[in-house]
């Protein structure tokens, strides 16, 4: 069994996090992921507040187990999901794309563990001394909203910059990347690419196909000249986005070309003209299984591959 400081911080079985993606990250996939011993998360993304507690409803029915939240910062709901969260008893809130501080204090003062996604070893200190429990440091290697540096190069500047845990993510999809990640100072992982193809997961059966059959190469990143790069899988309209980048149409001429792309993609399976976001690593994933499974899998092959490194790290072995 690998114990780690985000093991005992959550009261989970597994140092493993799902990440918050969005129209994925859904009650069942959450509650799959923290009955299976990880931590579950509802990915909030640009949903109202009286949805998104609709579902943090629907997670308590399905798991006794912790769950958590991922705000999405840029949502124009933050503000209401921030509030209901801490209404509802929510243990664990993560967040994206920004800067959480305007909210440390009310989640700090409800006993709510604050897990910030950071793309720097800059906002990972500002977020400690805001109060964060812990961090995720999220490589480039990510699918969806994506920093700058890749994941090798972020994690240990990230450690070496703060003192509460730090979790890996970005490009992690097996043992290898789990092993690698404790190396370079994480004490657990966050993994989105390989839950978008759990069984439970309520991505269309293309989407999860185009993952399994994506290569190496597979994934770009659109957006980056309207300061929302996003990373997802290469079709017929990031090819076509990525033209207009370099054509330098206006920031609203390619908002209204993708509103809706991600739904297209998640709950259409529409292969042309949907988002796919998915991380580099997709190229790894090559089935869909329950969440039981991958996280069961990762964590067998990682104990293995693990083996006597783990103490250098003052991670127990049980
Ligand atoms: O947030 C993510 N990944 C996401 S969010 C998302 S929804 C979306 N859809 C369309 C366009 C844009 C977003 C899909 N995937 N990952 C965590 C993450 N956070 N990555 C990068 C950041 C980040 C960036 C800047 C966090 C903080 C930040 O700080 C800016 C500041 O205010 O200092």
């Amino acid at each position: 069994m690998i114990k780690t400081k985000l093991t005992e911080m959550l009261g989970i079985r597994y140092p493993v996090i799902q990440g918050g993606m969005a129209w994925v990250a859904d009650a069942k996939l959450a509650a799959a992921v923290s009955e299976a011993g990880g931590l579950g998360l509802i990915g909030a993304a640009n949903a109202p507040g009286e949805l998104v507690e609709s579902w943090i409803k629907e997670a308590k029915s399905l798991t006794d187990k912790p769950f958590g939240v991922n705000i999405m910062l840029m949502s124009p709901h933050a503000d209401d999901i921030a509030r209901i969260c801490v209404e509802q008893g929510v243990k664990v809130i993560t967040t994206g794309a920004g800067n959480p501080g305007k909210y440390m204090e009310a989640w700090k003062a409800a006993g709510i563990k604050v897990i910030p996604v950071v793309p720097s070893a800059a906002l990972a200190k500002r977020m400690e001394r805001a109060g964060a429990d812990a961090v995720v440091a999220e490589g480039t290697e990510s699918g969806g909203h994506v920093g700058e540096l890749t994941t090798m190069a972020l994690v240990p500047q990230v450690a070496d910059a703060v003192d509460i845990p730090v979790i890996a993510a970005g490009g992690i999809a097996d043992a290898r990347g789990f092993g690698a990640a404790l190396m370079l100072g994480a004490c657990g992982v966050q993994c989105g690419t390989i839950f978008v193809c759990a069984e439970e997961s309520p991505a269309h059966l293309n989407y999860k196909q185009m993952i399994v059959d994506a290569k190496d190469t597979d994934t770009v990143v659109t957006g980056r000249a309207g300061g929302a790069p996003v990373r997802c899988l290469k079709n017929k309209l990031s090819r076509r986005l990525l033209k207009m980048e370099h054509e330098e149409i206006g920031r609203e001429e390619y908002e209204l070309r993708t509103v809706g792309s991600l739904r297209r993609a998640v709950l259409d399976g529409d292969k042309d003209e949907g988002t796919f976001m998915a991380g580099q690593i997709a190229g790894l994933v090559d089935r869909v299984a329950p969440a039981k499974d991958i996280l069961e899998k990762l964590m067998a092959d990682s104990e293995q591959l693990l083996g006597s490194f783990l103490e250098m790290r003052g991670v127990t072995l049980e």
